[in-house]
């Protein structure tokens, strides 16, 4: 067994960055112990050495396996014709995941979102099902008065943190040299699409800046001059004060014209048409994969 670490559980065992024993790999993978040092031996994975001789994997570099193969490493044997597709098994519930989240479990969301992306589910559509659907839950019940505030902030606090350690394992894409920066709107409080669009990014090999939730748009403005990022790319729930950000946003958009930058708008309040007409942006992304495939072609 190997031994507590830094990493929460994955599939009931405890990891930890650097340790994982063949059979966690094996259960981890879903095929066997034999084909796991079969791995090893032929350098598809590079174990560390305990004092005592035995393997240990990183999970680093069992998803960057993974990511990288986008198929089962069987698939790489000379010996095998086959092109042995990876299944990836069914992505966790919204009404189990955001229980998870309500009742403090910080340790088992963690596992489950690296357990989905390990098995090869696209980071978006984890994204756009698991995560946005236990979220919509949680905002469903405090709405009709089940829970209550403090646990929509629990559970916001704990799905916040599980991504951190998500992202921690997250294999970045081949470096594209592009550069973006990201930011919540001003009076806007809701931060994980935020988060989320920052690992889409990382994920693609862009270099990101993510600025965080509630920030100005003139402030964001001076930094894009600065920076001359090659994408700006700015989220909301809704908009405060609608006609100081639609002044301040034209003000940023020349200047991310200027630099010949893109700028994609995401979120619910630029699902409203009439809203897009006073903020124009070369793509509104309604969904996290719609942010991956925009990105993906720019890239
Ligand atoms: C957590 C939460 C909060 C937390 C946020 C804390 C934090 N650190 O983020 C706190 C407590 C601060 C909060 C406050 C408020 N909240 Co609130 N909140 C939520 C909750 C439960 C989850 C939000 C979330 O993370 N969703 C997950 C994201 C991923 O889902 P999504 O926003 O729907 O995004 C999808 C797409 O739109 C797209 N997308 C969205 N943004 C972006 C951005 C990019 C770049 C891309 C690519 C895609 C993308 O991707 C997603 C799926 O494809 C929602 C419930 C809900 N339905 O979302 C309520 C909810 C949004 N809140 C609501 C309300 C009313 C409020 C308050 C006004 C309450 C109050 N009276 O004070 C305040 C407003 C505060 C403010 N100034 O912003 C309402 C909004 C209703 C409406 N018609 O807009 C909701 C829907 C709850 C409800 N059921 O009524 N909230």
């Amino acid at each position: 067994m190997s031994d507590f670490g830094i990493l929460p559980s994955v599939k009931g065992k405890k990891i930890a960055a650097v340790n994982l024993t063949t059979r966690d790999v094996a259960g981890l993978l879903l095929v066997s112990e034999a084909t796991v040092k079969r791995w090893a031996d032929d350098g598809l994975l590079i174990p560390q050495k305990t004092v005592g001789g035995h393997r240990r994997f990183s999970v680093q570099s069992i998803a960057r396996l993974r990511r990288e193969q986008g198929m089962a490493p069987d698939a790489l044997s000379p010996t095998k014709r086959t092109r042995k597709k990876m299944v990836p098994g069914r992505l966790p519930s919204a009404e189990s995941f955001s229980e998870l989240l309500l009742s403090d479990n910080e340790a088992e969301a963690t596992a489950q979102l690296i357990d989905a992306y390990l098995q090869n589910h696209a980071l978006a559509t984890i994204f756009d099902t698991t995560i946005t659907d236990a979220m919509h839950r949680v905002g469903d019940l405090w709405f009709n008065g089940t829970i209550t505030i403090a646990d929509e902030h629990l559970a916001t606090r704990v799905m916040l943190s599980a991504l951190q350690k998500l992202r921690g394992i997250v294999v970045p894409g081949q470096a594209t040299g592009l550069k973006a920066v990201s930011c919540g709107i001003e009076g806007d409080l809701h931060e994980l699409p935020i988060h989320l669009a920052e690992i889409i990014f990382e994920s693609e090999g862009w270099d990101i800046s993510n600025l965080g939730p509630n920030t100005p748009l003139f402030s964001l403005r001076d930094m894009v001059a600065q920076k001359k990022p090659d994408l700006v790319c700015i989220s909301a729930r809704s908009i405060v004060d609608l006609d100081r950000a639609t002044t301040e946003y034209a003000q940023l958009r020349k200047i991310v014209e200027k630099i010949n930058g893109t700028t994609v708008l995401g979120g619910e309040a630029f699902r409203d048409l009439n809203l897009r007409q006073r903020f124009p942006a070369e793509f509104y992304a309604e969904s996290f994969g719609g942010l991956s495939t925009f990105v993906k072609e720019l890239g």
